[in-house]
């Protein structure tokens, strides 16, 4: 299988992490936001990664969007689930995955990006960092007032997690794809120390749940 990606995007780490958890076997293709259009758009309607190509035998050619990739790998390879038995848990945990990515996944961005063009401009001064994460702020509408408002949703989504992960799982008694895209889209926080600070047991949590999708955590962690 070859994952369409952005190294440092934290919807494609998801899918690494769901592709991890499975132990299947993946190559990478990293793109360049905006030249990456060029890829996207001749496989599918896509502007956005991670794009899968599964390139087996009865699959799809295509599968974009992490929460497809998802739905695909659970029926390419059911074992180990990370979806649940019951209807009802598992359409809880489909709920909260979507809540995950229209949501946290947006805010974690702007707040993360906010970031690193004010006190955070140390993580990495190089022209070619700060240049993505412009891109990124210019496509996505990125600015302080609304990196506080994605504060905001953020605070009440942590808040809901430390009510799940202090003992447990988001959904049921295990692991499933709702705690597997909580970790992925919060993971950026981390280097931003309020967060940090604020919030260990979210790190050591979403440390934890890495391992467990053979993962490895980002640089400077
Ligand atoms: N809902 C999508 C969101 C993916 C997404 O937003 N990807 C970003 C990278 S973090 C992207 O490809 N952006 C490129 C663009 O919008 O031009 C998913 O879960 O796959």
């Amino acid at each position: 299988m070859l994952l369409l990606q952005f190294s440092t995007s934290h919807y494609c780490r998801k899918a690494r992490m769901a592709l991890g958890y499975k132990q299947i076997s993946y190559q990478v293709e990293n793109l360049t936001p905006l030249l990456h259009l060029w890829r996207t758009k001749s496989l599918s309607n896509s502007e956005t990664v991670p794009i899968l190509l599964p390139r087996q035998k009865n699959c799809p050619a295509v599968v974009t969007d992490s929460t497809e990739i998802i739905k695909f790998l659970e029926s390419y390879q059911p074992d180990p689930p990370l979806y649940l038995d019951d209807a009802l848990p598992q359409a809880e945990a489909l709920r909260l995955e979507d809540y995950f990515d229209e949501s946290i996944g947006t805010a974690a961005r702007s707040v993360y990006c906010q970031f690193r063009v004010t006190e955070g401009k140390y993580i990495d001064p190089s022209w070619i960092s700060l240049a993505v994460i412009r891109i990124i702020r210019w496509r996505y509408g990125i600015n302080a007032q609304s990196a506080e408002i994605a504060a905001t949703k953020l605070g009440d989504a942590i808040a809901l997690l430390g009510e799940f992960w202090q003992d447990g799982y988001l959904v049921g008694d295990r692991f499933s794809v709702a705690d597997l895209t909580a970790a992925a889209l919060l993971c950026p926080l981390r280097v931003i120390p309020t967060y940090r600070l604020k919030y260990p047991w979210l790190f050591e949590r979403i440390a934890e749940i890495h391992q467990l999708c053979n993962e490895p955590l980002p640089q400077n962690w």
